[in-house]
């Protein structure tokens, strides 16, 4: 704490004078606000705030790019309904970081990207100073704040600010500009603690509009096919008893978006993910809690919804539950919003349903039962096949096993087919405990949110990785390692982006933009840092890594080969990518 200079001069009474510096205030106002974790990497001008941070007691850990950190950060605000931090350099280092923060802000989780920066006075006059950037202002359209501290005696407020913005109402990614020259300010210790602010209530309930709830209902209790869609803010809300007495006591089937599912088990009998093309153009009534109708459910029309083209309406009526007021009708009509936060929406929903709710017919009810389980006995099938090479699906039929054994984990997923696949065949049954691409279907998450997930959780990470996804982060398995976590990272080396069969069709040297080094062993990069390295070209190689691994909980990384035309262009997603169409 602070350090002790000499008495001021002509005040004997105050024999000496304990002070306190910009590190110090930024140090103690995140522990002050219960922040144990700061994800990083140092460099002028904040290298000794992650070595102070590290002395006070805050866990420090740091990554080998920004951008893995500052995935890290997101999805550990996403996980604990805090502010995950990531503290990075100025110009690049801030830049490599804005990536996360943009990234945080779409998806809606909680984060604070710190970071130093240069000299104010060289940076507005452009005078060229080391790592010269207007980060602020950089930061700001890809925010959903920003701000920036010049004096000490700001920090307590600046932490305060930056915290509230990041986790009430709709949560988001905040920018937090800290200037060298704070760090060396100092003031009377004394001062410096009562400037710093404790939070009160950071994300205050939002109780719905009891009119909103009854139109919410009424329309409910009107549908005669109705459906509800998990997103991921049913997910970070934490209302899990809540969410899952809904459904239970509505009846409805329900579908979860990616990083819903677990929310309640996907083996739940009104869970109707394998019957999603069926459920989507059929219902009549659809409750979105914490989802938003964006392109991953087609806008809330077209053909995926029974429309008859491209963007004709499907004739569903809608009933969203979100905490942001703005969210409906981004797409469609939405003809009950109810704005609240989730937890404070359902209960007011399970609070005005009557005793005598009933449940939807027998018909829609035994129409869906009927799809699912038509698709799930073809799934079966396709998974009990054991071709040579493995596939996608050979490999995920041990996956899938793995995590039923072990549902506590936390389980990763990127890529394209390597995450589409994944996606629909690897059950989850508890609630946040799937992450994955995300708003964006963005590559590159992957070790950060490993990382993350074993700070966060201190448990077993599973991640399942397409060879190309791997690529963006695979040096945060030094990091992995490092820190000797307990992850267990599966490489789907099929050789290349979706897959690898392109060829260069000029009969040049150079391979396909598709294409990587064929045969490549990822595992040896694990064994480069200590880790625990295994090739598996079977599922029983396959099993047996991934069983070790966990029992271990060393840090590992499976290649499992993966044949190298089993993969479609684009994943799940084809129709978006104009070539494909034009092929
Ligand atoms: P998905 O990708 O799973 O469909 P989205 O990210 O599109 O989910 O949607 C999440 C929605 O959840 C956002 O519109 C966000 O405003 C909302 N949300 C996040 N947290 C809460 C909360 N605590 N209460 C209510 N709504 C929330
Ligand atoms: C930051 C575009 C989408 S999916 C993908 C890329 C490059 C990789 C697919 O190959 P992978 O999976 O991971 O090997 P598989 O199983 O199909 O072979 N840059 C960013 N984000 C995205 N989404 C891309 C590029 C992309
Ligand atoms: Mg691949």
């Amino acid at each position: 704490m602070g350090n002790v200079e000499n008495p001021v001069a002509g005040s004997a009474a105050e024999a000496v004078r304990e002070t306190m510096d910009g590190f110090q205030l930024v140090i103690d106002a995140l522990k002050l606000n219960g922040i144990d974790t700061i994800f990083g990497l140092p460099g002028i001008p904040i290298t000794d705030l992650t070595r102070r941070a590290q002395a006070a007691g805050i866990r420090m850990l740091s990554f080998r790019h920004e951008q893995n950190a500052g995935y890290a950060a997101s999805i550990a605000g996403f996980l604990t309904q805090k502010p995950g931090i990531c503290l990075t350099v100025s110009a690049p280092g801030f830049l490599n970081g804005l990536n996360a923060l943009a990234h945080a802000t779409v998806n809606c989780f909680p984060m604070i990207l710190i970071s130093g920066s240069s000299e104010r006075e060289i940076v507005d006059l452009q005078q060229g100073d080391y790592e010269e950037m207007d980060q602020l202002a950089i930061a700001k359209p890809v925010a959903k704040a920003a701000y920036r501290v010049l004096r000490a005696d700001d920090i307590g407020v600046g932490i305060a600010r930056a915290i509230r913005a990041a986790v009430s109402g709709r949560p988001g990614g905040v920018y937090l500009d800290l200037p060298a020259k704070l760090f060396a300010q100092s003031m009377d210790a004394e001062a410096g603690r009562r400037s710093l602010i404790k939070v009160v209530d950071p994300a205050p309930r939002q109780i719905p509009a009891p009119e909103a709830v009854t139109r919410a209902l009424d329309l409910l209790k009107s549908a005669k096919k109705p459906l509800i869609i998990l997103g991921k803010g049913a997910a970070y809300a934490q209302a899990d008893a809540e969410i899952k007495q809904l459904v239970e006591k509505t009846g409805i089937p329900y579908l979860p978006m990616s990083m819903a599912k677990g929310l309640l088990p996907d083996t739940h009998e009104q869970c109707a993910s394998a019957a999603r093309s069926y459920v989507l153009p059929e219902a009549d009534v659809v409750m979105l809690i914490g989802a938003r109708l964006n392109w991953l459910l087609s806008h809330g029309k077209g053909k995926t919804w029974g429309g008859k083209s491209g963007k004709d309406w499907g004739g569903q009526k809608f009933i969203q539950i979100d905490i942001s007021p703005q969210e409906a009708d981004s797409n469609v009509r939405i003809d009950a919003p109810v704005v609240g936060d989730i937890g404070s929406c359902v209960q007011a929903l399970l609070a005005g349903m009557s005793a005598g709710w009933s449940r939807p017919g027998n018909d829609w009810l035994g129409s869906v039962a009927e799809r699912k389980s038509k698709n799930v006995e073809k799934m079966t099938e396709t998974l009990a096949k054991n071709p040579s090479p493995m596939n996608f699906h050979s490999a995920l039929n041990v996956v899938r096993d793995i995590v039923k054994a072990n549902p506590d984990a936390v389980f990763v997923n990127e890529g394209a087919n390597a995450l589409d696949f994944t996606r629909s065949i690897v059950d989850i049954y508890k609630p946040r405990k799937r992450i994955d691409v995300g708003t964006w279907g963005i590559m590159g998450i992957g070790m950060g949110y490993c990382v993350a997930a074993a700070a966060v959780t201190r448990g077993q990470v599973i991640a399942i990785e397409g060879d190309s996804a791997f690529g963006f982060s695979g040096m945060e398995m030094e990091t992995i390692c490092r820190y000797n976590l307990p992850v267990c990272v599966v490489v789907m080396n099929n050789n290349g982006v979706y897959k690898g069969t392109d060829v260069n069709p000029t009969g040049g040297a150079d391979v396909a933009p598709t294409v990587f080094v064929k045969g490549a062993r990822y595992d040896k990069l694990a064994e480069a840092f200590g880790g625990v390295g295994a090739h598996a070209t079977t599922p029983a190689e396959l099993r047996k890594a991934m069983e070790e691994a966990i029992r271990s909980r060393r840090p590992t990384l499976i290649n499992a080969v993966i044949d190298e035309t089993a993969g479609t262009e684009s994943g799940r997603i084809t129709s978006l990518n104009p070539t494909a169409k034009k092929k």
